[in-house]
């Protein structure tokens, strides 16, 4: 049951402003670097959402966001937003109700998965490293993530890697020779992090979510939304913003902070 002070907003085919959702960055670009949202930002998109849709598209799962943006609002996540996109929009809610999921092993299928994983344990364990931990492959909804160290590396035993890893290009020569062994799968290895590198189909970066947002058009009185605006803090490519940020489909924003999102939204739509 909603909440008695619950606000309401107008259906999305009445909003003020026809056929445009602003999308967002979570990290960096609502909320400060992994923690909750402000008060003012909370209040900047409820004003917001009485003009346009809105949405949010985070790489991380729903649990994270509901930490970062549900929480400090006191109602859940799905109730703050029109769109909720965890994990690029791999799990997706529209109006709280959720849209169709996928993931990762769905779409490779067990067979292509297990030749993959079986060649990384083969390939790690022919690997001389300064050390070695444990956990090499972390199987994820949306990706598998692989370390040659492995995972449960402490914070010094990372920073030992990484540094041995910038001299020695271990990922890299592990991912290169994983791009042409496995060229026909259609996947991207992505070295974000410290110790680790992230492999997921092509396209299954924050442009997933806009497939979602393709689909509402095709629904009976759904919206087509014309105008897509994404606002990201990390929009320089290599950052997970910067494919949706430079979609065709999309009116992209760079953002260097949450008071600069704020800022640029009372901008754009005086609110
Ligand atoms: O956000 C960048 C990366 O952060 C972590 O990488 P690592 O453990 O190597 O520092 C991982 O969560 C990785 O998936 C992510 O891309």
């Amino acid at each position: 049951m909603a909440a008695a002070n619950a606000p309401s907003y107008p259906p999305l085919e009445d909003r003020p402003i026809k056929n445009t959702i602003c999308l967002f960055d979570v990290d960096g670009t609502l909320t400060p670097a992994r923690q909750g949202a402000s008060a003012e930002m909370l209040a900047a998109l409820a004003a917001l959402r009485q003009k346009v849709a809105i949405g949010f598209v985070g790489g991380s799962d729903l649990r994270k966001q509901e930490e970062q943006l549900g929480a400090p609002a006191g109602r859940p996540v799905a109730a703050l937003f029109d769109y909720c996109f965890s994990e690029n929009g791999l799990t997706a809610y529209k109006l709280g109700a959720e849209l169709p999921s996928n993931s990762f092993i769905r779409w490779l299928g067990e067979e292509p998965y297990q030749d993959l994983v079986n060649w990384v344990l083969r390939y790690v364990a022919d690997l001389r490293l300064p050390l070695k931990r444990g956990t090499f492959v972390e199987f994820r909804n949306g990706m598998v993530n692989i370390s040659p160290v492995g995972r449960n590396a402490s914070t010094d035993e990372r920073n030992q890697y990484e540094a041995y890893d910038k001299v020695h290009k271990i990922r890299e020569t592990m991912v290169a020779e994983m791009r042409e062994r496995f060229a026909h799968l259609g996947l991207t290895f992505s070295i974000g992090g410290q110790i680790s590198f992230d492999v997921f189909p092509e396209g299954w970066d924050k442009r997933y979510c806009l497939r979602h947002l393709e689909a509402e058009a095709e629904k009976p009185g759904g919206v087509r939304y014309e105008t897509v605006h994404f606002f990201g803090d990390k929009t320089e490519p290599g950052g997970n913003d910067w494919e949706i940020y430079t979609d065709p489909r999309v009116t992209g924003h760079a953002v260097r902070s949450p008071d600069d999102t704020l800022r640029l939204l009372k901008e754009l739509f005086d609110i």
